[in-house]
């Protein structure tokens, strides 16, 4: 197979150049960033994250398969075949694409706590990649980040026991250099993870009819329907930005639901668009953060989402039988979904008043405190403590067991009032952490942030506070990662590498 290229319209940029489209990109920062908490999170240049308006919604949405794995000697075992395609997203046009056992993304990989899994990754591209569980508690070798790759022809496996609450995870490549354009391509899919807890539930959970897994995305199409992708000097500052938005790989979706209870799965798998969400009309109800469910449901007008971060949730549709409702993106004023609300209901749904039951906080174990300063010092200079990533490094060598505090800060580029810079998030491997503080204060913890998370966003400036505790998996050679999730910033080094070792 031929290696598919993508194109690439600024290859070379002169020095002065690349310095212009710095400054500008750095201004375009300061405008983007208007207003405050929530809604006030542009994520780059004007322009450059226009979305084109979308008000007829005639492609029924797609929904991935659902795999539930096959019991082989005691190991349920989940085989995927990372291959190449071609997508028609636009009628008539064969958009050439990356998949996961399909040609765009992959099937939402059903898991239940307790029970060992292999999930099984032939790689039939013409190039290596890696396949990382985003959000599982696993040990390093089988994370799938930047050191466990799989060569073309190869297969590689990640073997382990579930271990960890009911959540919505995800998978997408961790190629060092290359995960934008792997996921952009189309890899990546949801975990949906079980427990007796979540089993037992009254929520709705049918699968594609009233739990609903959302990968939403945006991109861009050239006329003979490739995306377009320009790794030019804008889009590593800025993250790629497309003019599209797709949900589960669909454009213009609609949804058919029964008027009930609907539970949604929101996962923004977007490689750098900051998004509103809300379900306008209805009372949205948030019922789980990216690694759990909150303690109790709490009614939201809208969900701010950076890449990587996933909510559920619920939204009563039992009064509104026979209309038409959006999922709608508040930022940048686009409609997401049109759901039809066309069905009567087959069964009864409910949010329990108690969803789970969560560690309680207690910052007086902790045993130290650390420091991560995500910074922009030159073009394409996108640094963690003024590092650029090296696998062969470890930047921190963690305690098993210990509770510690990351303060993780976008520090900006400004002087004095001018608080200049883009946005970025923090992703960390391994294990989940609590969301403690933003900016100092507890109460700027948003409602999403209050459950167990493993990716938080970060506005120009801002500082959060993460109580975090690795009790999982010894090994002091095999690191796992931290990085920011905006894709083309994490390609271009704004990572690190830490080890959980003994105490
Ligand atoms: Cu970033």
């Amino acid at each position: 197979m031929t290696r598919r290229k993508f194109l690439y319209y600024a290859a070379g940029l002169s020095a002065v150049g690349a310095t212009a489209l710095y400054a500008r990109g750095m201004m375009g920062g300061v405008m983007g960033e208007r207003g405050m908490e929530p809604s006030g999170m542009g994520a780059g240049m004007m322009g450059s994250n226009t979305l084109g308006a979308v008000n007829n919604f005639f492609n029924p949405l797609h929904i991935p398969p659902e795999i539930k794995g096959e019991l082989r000697g005691g190991v349920r075992h989940y085989d995927f075949d990372i291959q190449e395609g071609y997508r028609e997203f636009i009628r008539g046009l064969n958009t050439p694409t990356y998949g996961i056992n399909g040609n765009y993304l992959g099937p939402t990989i059903r898991l239940k706590q307790g029970e060992e899994v292999s999930l099984n990754w032939q790689n039939n591209l013409g190039e290596a990649t890696t396949m990382h569980g985003h959000g599982m508690h696993v040990p390093a070798i089988m994370d799938g980040g930047v050191h466990q790759i799989i060569e073309p022809g190869t297969k590689w496996s990640a073997r382990y026991k579930v271990n960890q609450k009911a959540c919505t995870n995800w998978y997408h490549p961790h190629m060092m250099g290359k995960t934008a354009e792997h996921v952009l391509m189309g890899l990546g899919g949801m975990i949906f993870i079980d427990d007796d807890e979540s089993l037992n539930h009254p929520l709705p959970k049918r699968y594609g009819v009233d739990d609903i897994p959302l990968v939403i995305q945006d991109r861009s199409f050239a006329s003979d329907g490739s995306f377009i992708y320009n790794k030019n000097m804008m889009t590593v500052m800025h993250g790629y930005h497309g003019d599209t938005l797709l949900v589960n790989g669909t454009v213009a979706p609609y949804l058919e639901v029964e008027a009930n209870l609907l539970r949604l799965r929101l996962l923004n798998a977007s490689n750098a668009r900051v998004y509103n969400f809300a379900v306008a009309g209805v009372k949205n109800r948030l019922i789980a953060s990216d690694n759990s469910f909150l303690e109790r449901a709490e009614s939201v007008g809208s969900v701010v989402l950076s890449p990587a971060e996933r909510v559920e949730v619920v939204v009563d549709l039992r009064r509104v039988f026979a209309k038409k409702l959006y999922l709608v993106d508040r930022e940048s004023g686009a409609k997401v979904l049109e759901i039809r609300v066309n069905k009567r209901a087959q069964v009864r749904s409910a949010i329990p008043s108690k969803l789970t039951t969560l560690e309680t906080i207690n910052l007086r174990k902790v045993a130290k405190k650390r420091r991560f300063v995500l910074e922009t010092r030159g073009p394409g200079r996108l640094l963690i403590n003024r590092k650029r990533m090296d696998p062969k490094r470890v930047d921190e060598r963690i305690k098993v067991g210990e509770y510690e505090i990351w303060e993780v800060k976008n520090a900006p580029m400004g002087m004095g009032m001018m608080k200049m810079g883009m946005t970025h998030n923090f992703h960390m491997h391994a294990g989940h952490f609590r969301v403690i503080a933003r900016d100092g204060s507890k109460r700027k913890v948003l409602p999403w942030e209050r459950g167990y998370k493993d990716t938080v966003r970060l506005g120009v400036g801002e500082r959060v506070t993460l109580l975090v505790k690795h009790s999982g998996y010894i090994d002091s050679q095999n690191p796992y990662m931290y990085h920011c999730h905006i894709l083309e910033h994490e390609d271009a080094g704004m990572m690190g590498q830490f080890t959980v070792e003994d105490a």
